[in-house]
């Protein structure tokens, strides 16, 4: 309201129509677009919208443009519901984008076609508001007494440490909260992706809580460069503090399966990051990415011996705990998260790990987490909008369900990954990480533009 009353009386004429129903009728509206053409080839193209609400809330959007040859036409797109009539093309949100607060964005694309030139349309509309950039045609004035208010500020600075409440993460409040963030890929391959610019792009953009740092110990990881691999991964908890995210420090094990494989290595490595980052608030330890072939005994086991090296150092960090079958709780090895309810670590602030690939894991794994988390504090640490292998096709349905179910549950996730590898589950085209644009809607891939949207709406982190 008092952005409203400021721009009322600096640009009277502006709004004269509307200050004349009165203030309360006023709604501020304003957008902003930015349309790239993200490849081309002979009579077809791919383009990204980003679309940007500069006014008041919204619930429910349709976005317009002419073309300006009327040479184009609209072939697939994704994030909304497309549609063109004559030389003008809609796109109506879809359910989860539905609401963009104030300053939300949302990211579409689709794939077209066309004949000339393909110029780039100038004008957009969104509900009928034409796009300038700006609110109401007007820049609105800098708010003259800035009060930030509860619920303001970086996910760190309003939620402080966290610690395991019942079967919630709870902030320094104790009140139960949902963080939403990413997860790298393997930083042995991938170093070229997590560099200030990337960083930047992430917590503002993206408005990420959360920055997994998956260090994986073989295939080129930690074994082999032990002190490196320490060193970097401080390095990006140190970037991910400076901006105000969480970061999960992940001892990626993946091959082989059981963690015991590793368990001096493990222990070698938490006492080193333990010991230098025990101060910070914003680190959590994943001590087993997925141990997979062994028993929950072995897995446990292992967790008894790691978590008291971390707690001598660093006593009062979250830590997490891998489940059996790729941290399914089981499922995946035709078990069920029973096994870890009835012998659970022995150990406090804690809690399990469980990951999904949406095209793989359906509606048996959605019932045993929903199961699962009356009983257990559980963090979906990694989890992917396409199948295992971390290729194939996107599966949106399933991703939106499972999304949806999470924030439900309010269940904290990272999404694989936030990279540019060569595989759907990446957030970035390939190439991407050679530059340094991390965000125009361009660079996105479709599980990227997915997860954007989802993890860039406002935090309802709960205070006092
Ligand atoms: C995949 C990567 C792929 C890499 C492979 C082996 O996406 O580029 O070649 O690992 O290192 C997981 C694992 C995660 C996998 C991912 C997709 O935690 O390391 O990454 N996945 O297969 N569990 C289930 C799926």
């Amino acid at each position: 309201m008092k952005r409203l009353l400021a721009i009322g009386a600096s640009c009277a004429t502006v709004l004269g129509l509307t200050t004349l129903a009165g203030p309360q009728a006023a709604a501020a509206t304003g957008c902003r677009v930015d349309y790239t053409i993200t490849n081309q080839w002979s009579g077809g193209f791919q383009a990204g919208v980003k679309v940007t609400n500069l006014g008041d809330p919204v619930s429910g959007w349709v976005l317009k443009w002419t073309w300006p040859d009327g040479g184009q036409k609209v072939v697939q797109g994704w994030n909304a519901t497309w549609s063109q009539s004559g030389s003008t093309a809609s796109a109506t949100n879809v359910d989860w984008n539905r609401t963009l607060a104030t300053g939300g964005t949302t990211d579409l694309g689709f794939t077209g076609s066309f004949t000339g030139a393909n110029p780039k349309p100038t004008a957009f509309t969104l509900n009928g508001v034409a796009c300038t950039g700006s609110i109401g045609g007007e820049e609105p004035p800098p708010d003259p007494d800035p009060d930030p208010g509860p619920g303001t500020g970086t996910p760190v600075g309003i939620n402080g440490q966290l610690k395991v409440c019942g079967v919630n993460l709870c902030n320094q409040y104790n009140r139960p909260i949902q963080l939403r963030g990413m997860s790298t890929h393997g930083i042995q391959w991938f170093g070229k992706c997590y560099n200030n610019a990337s960083l930047d792009a992430l917590a503002q953009d993206w408005k990420s809580d959360l920055f997994r740092i998956a260090m994986y110990v073989q295939e080129s990881g930690y074994e082999t460069d032990p002190a490196g691999f320490t060193s970097r991964v401080n390095s990006y908890v140190d970037m991910a503090e400076a901006r105000g995210m969480y970061a999960m420090i992940d001892f990626h094990t993946l091959t082989p399966g059981d963690p015991n494989y590793n368990l001096d290595r493990a222990k070698t490595f938490f006492a080193s990051v333990a010991a230098r980052n025990a101060a910070k608030k914003n680190v959590i330890y994943e001590i087993a990415n997925e141990p997979n072939g062994v028993s929950w005994t072995a897995i446990k086991n292992y967790a008894e011996q790691v978590i008291p090296v971390i707690r001598a150092a660093d006593p009062d960090a979250v830590i997490i705990v891998g489940t059996r079958g790729w941290s399914s709780l089981g499922v995946s090895d035709g078990s069920n998260e029973t096994e870890v309810v009835d012998n659970p670590v022995n150990a406090t602030n804690i809690m399990y790990a469980f990951h999904f690939y949406a095209a793989s894991h359906k509606d048996n794994y959605r019932a045993t987490l929903s199961r699962a988390a009356t009983k257990l504090p559980l963090f979906v640490t990694e989890f992917g909008t396409v199948s295992a292998t971390g290729g194939g096709a996107m599966d949106r349905a399933s991703s939106v369900a499972w999304l949806d179910l999470l924030d439900q549950l309010k269940i904290s996730y990272a999404n694989w990954t936030y990279s540019d590898a060569n595989e759907s589950s990446a957030a970035f085209k390939p190439g991407t990480c050679n530059g340094s644009d991390y965000s125009s809607s361009g660079v996105l891939t479709e599980s990227g533009a997915l997860l954007k949207s989802r993890i860039s709406t406002p935090d309802t982190f709960p205070v006092g």
